[in-house]
């Protein structure tokens, strides 16, 4: 009788082990459930649970905090997956801000892809750089050129000067729009629309899709295309949480990661093009310019001061990833 319960035992629990544990997994970004960040959320939601039997359970944007409280709430462990953009990230990890220096990442739709998929910087350079901060980055990826939106026009940084531009919290934000003539603010998203309502500030930047999402055009309706940024997110895991999953669960996530990032791809620059159309066909009171080679030169000439910044800041390791990054871009392009 003990023997057979003995075997009872053992059976029960080999059993148990030759079965993996169902787990629910939380993830939460900066965004809504039909913005760049969702759909990717969303799109690896269904991987996973396509391919295993642990879910995942989605936070959009405001349900957890800002940007930064989930951050914190990541690095603790409490979270297992965090989609945060180097604009917030970047306080934190200066060489995150790398995709912040002014006109250095591409805006052709073409390139971005090619850029963001086969490029070296951004597939290769910052993995260990995350790993410090006790993330395992997952993937980067575009949401659309920068576009900065203000109550009245400006084609150049002296009509630029005195405007109130916010931006996220990196600090090599606030110096581009420095060195372009504005005076930045940074704020969080959440205290965004208060501020341009209030005329605590005159103008923002963003990608087109989310300028109308939010209908920050009704808000400052002159759109300028500076053509000095692309909008860039990243996705990342707890590291001590990635590092206690088995091999088959690791190997999961790297491949559920994968096919979002060839999801959010494609998706995107269609996002972009659809967010400007509406823009255009709802909003009477837009102004669309896009500045000239001209035009475009006196800010870019500005630039030059924040990428000595950003070196200063991140390095000799920030420094290689932006050569590496102009290198990408020359591959993209030819
Ligand atoms: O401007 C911001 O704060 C927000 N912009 C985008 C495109 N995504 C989330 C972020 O919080």
């Amino acid at each position: 009788m003990k023997q057979t319960t003995k075997l009872i035992a053992i059976t029960a629990l080999l059993g148990l082990a030759g079965t993996a544990q169902a787990d629910n997994w939380k993830y939460v970004h900066e965004e809504g459930a039909d913005d760049p960040q969702g759909l990717y959320a969303a799109k690896f939601k269904e991987e996973i649970e396509a391919n295993s039997d642990h879910t995942i359970q989605i936070y959009p944007v405001g349900t957890l905090g800002e940007s930064a409280d989930a951050m914190e709430q990541t690095q603790a462990g409490l979270l297992q997956f965090i989609d945060q953009s180097p604009g917030f990230t970047g306080a934190m990890i200066p060489e995150a801000e790398a995709f912040l220096v002014p006109y250095v990442q591409p805006t052709d739709p073409v390139e971005v892809r090619t850029y963001f998929k086969e490029g070296k910087a951004v597939n290769e350079m910052f993995h260990e750089i995350y790993r410090e901060h006790g993330l395992e980055l997952l993937a980067i990826f575009p949401e659309g050129e920068q576009v900065v939106t203000t109550k009245e026009e400006f084609r150049t940084p002296e009509e630029l000067e005195g405007m109130k531009i916010r931006t996220m919290t990196s600090p090599l934000l606030l110096e581009t729009y420095e060195s372009f003539g504005a005076s930045p603010i940074a704020l969080p998203w959440g205290e965004l629309i208060g501020a341009l309502k209030t005329n605590m500030v005159d103008g923002q930047e963003n990608p087109t899709i989310w300028i109308e999402a939010y209908g920050l055009d009704d808000l400052a309706p002159v759109l300028t295309y500076t053509g000095h940024a692309q909008y860039t997110t990243a996705v990342m895991a707890n590291a001590d949480f990635y590092d206690g999953l088995s091999a088959e669960d690791q190997q999961l996530i790297q491949d559920a990661a994968n096919a979002a990032q060839d999801y959010i791809l494609d998706l995107a620059v269609e996002l972009d093009a659809k967010g400007l159309a509406k823009i255009k066909e709802t909003n009477p009171d837009v102004v669309i310019n896009r500045l000239t080679d001209e035009e475009r030169a006196a800010f870019e000439e500005r630039a030059a001061a924040v990428e000595e910044a950003f070196i200063e800041r991140a390095g000799e390791r920030g420094k290689a990833i932006i050569e590496q990054m102009k290198k990408d871009i020359e591959a993209a392009r030819s």
